[in-house]
């Protein structure tokens, strides 16, 4: 028997590859195969991001040792143990599990890398955790959100500042446009918080940074033939253009890595159309391993485990 916390920490998961692209969009499909065009469009825009790799892998791997360094500052070497689970690529959330009874593990916390709770995205994660830990014989706890942690919340709001600071004599103009991933929109008939937590996250950032001027808008919906939450941000910037609007600086507050959804949907999706409706786009530098970041996972992982639920 391991006497330490084992800690998943879960994320989204990315390719490895271009060959391996198809294989992830299955799993994310639910084992349904895209279409050849559908599969091309996606292996297209994975080629036009930086360079062309997945920089939510390295992404995910630094927060998961960051995370793990800043435990034992907290907690001292060896009461957490870091383990990584994936939603859609190995290691997969059960992988991580399984590796935590491999090492004699008896209790163990998850984490997800999103502030904010959704049945449909957190909830998804943690019920296949909790799964994998019934199995194997681990008592898990799960973190179920830390939208509003102070850490986090300065981590953002000194981003914001940061960012405004980048339109200059432009800056009194500028609208700071909150954002997060669409889901769809049966999630309002299920009662979910996910929408009114991500407005808490963007409100309290907005008060931080002194910020009057802001909006939130959804992105990166997918085509599933049911409606999903709105409006897009490309709606949201054609409106704005039109209402004379020319300085945005977007500000994801339910992603917390630089990757597809942002460097393709923003940085170049979002960008292109905001060039072409004559407003200037900036975005906030994503958080990665912000040390404040990890002081709010760390936080929320001891929270837990000293005896919260
Ligand atoms: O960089 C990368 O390789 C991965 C970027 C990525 C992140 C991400 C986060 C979230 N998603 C959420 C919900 C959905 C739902 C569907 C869906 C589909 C996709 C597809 C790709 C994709 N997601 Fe994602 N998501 C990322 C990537 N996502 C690629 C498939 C093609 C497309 O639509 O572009 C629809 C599934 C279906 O077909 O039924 C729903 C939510 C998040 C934010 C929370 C989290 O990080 O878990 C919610 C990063």
């Amino acid at each position: 028997v391991n006497n330490a916390i084992g800690v998943l920490v879960m994320s989204y998961g990315t390719p490895e590859s271009l060959e391996d692209v198809e294989t992830y969009y299955t799993h994310i499909r639910r084992g349904n195969p895209p279409s050849a065009a559908q599969l091309e469009d996606l292996t297209s825009r994975y080629r036009s991001i930086v360079g062309g790799v997945f920089p939510l892998r390295e992404n995910t791997n630094i927060q998961v040792a960051a995370l793990q360094r800043t435990l034992d500052e907290l907690a001292g070497e060896g009461a957490y143990i870091c383990y990584q689970g994936l939603k859609h690529a190995a290691p997969y959330i059960e992988d991580g599990v399984a590796a935590m009874a491999a090492d004699g593990i008896k209790n163990a916390i998850g984490i997800v890398l999103t502030p904010q709770y959704s049945i449909m995205s957190v909830g998804g994660y943690m019920k296949r955790a909790q799964e994998e830990a019934s199995k194997q014989g681990i008592a898990f706890k799960s973190v179920q959100e830390y939208h509003l942690h102070p850490e986090l919340i300065d981590a953002l709001s000194k981003r914001v500042t940061e960012g405004l600071d980048r339109f200059g004599e432009q800056r009194a103009d500028a609208l700071v446009l909150f954002s997060a991933h669409s889901l769809p929109a049966k999630i309002l008939e299920m009662n979910d918080p996910y929408s009114d937590q991500l407005l808490a996250t963007s409100r309290a950032i907005a008060e931080a940074a002194g910020v009057e001027k802001w909006q939130f808008t959804w992105q990166s919906a997918g085509q599933t033939g049911q409606p999903w939450l709105g409006p897009d941000i490309l709606e949201t910037l054609t409106r704005l253009s039109e209402e004379g609007v020319k300085n945005v600086l977007v500000t994801p507050v339910g992603f917390v890595s630089d990757h597809l959804e942002v460097l393709y949907d923003i940085d170049i999706e979002a960008r292109k159309l905001s060039e072409e409706h004559g407003i200037r786009l900036e975005r906030i530098r994503m958080l990665n391993d912000d040390p404040q970041y990890m002081a709010a996972l760390a936080a929320s992982v001891l929270g837990l485990a000293h005896g919260g639920t």
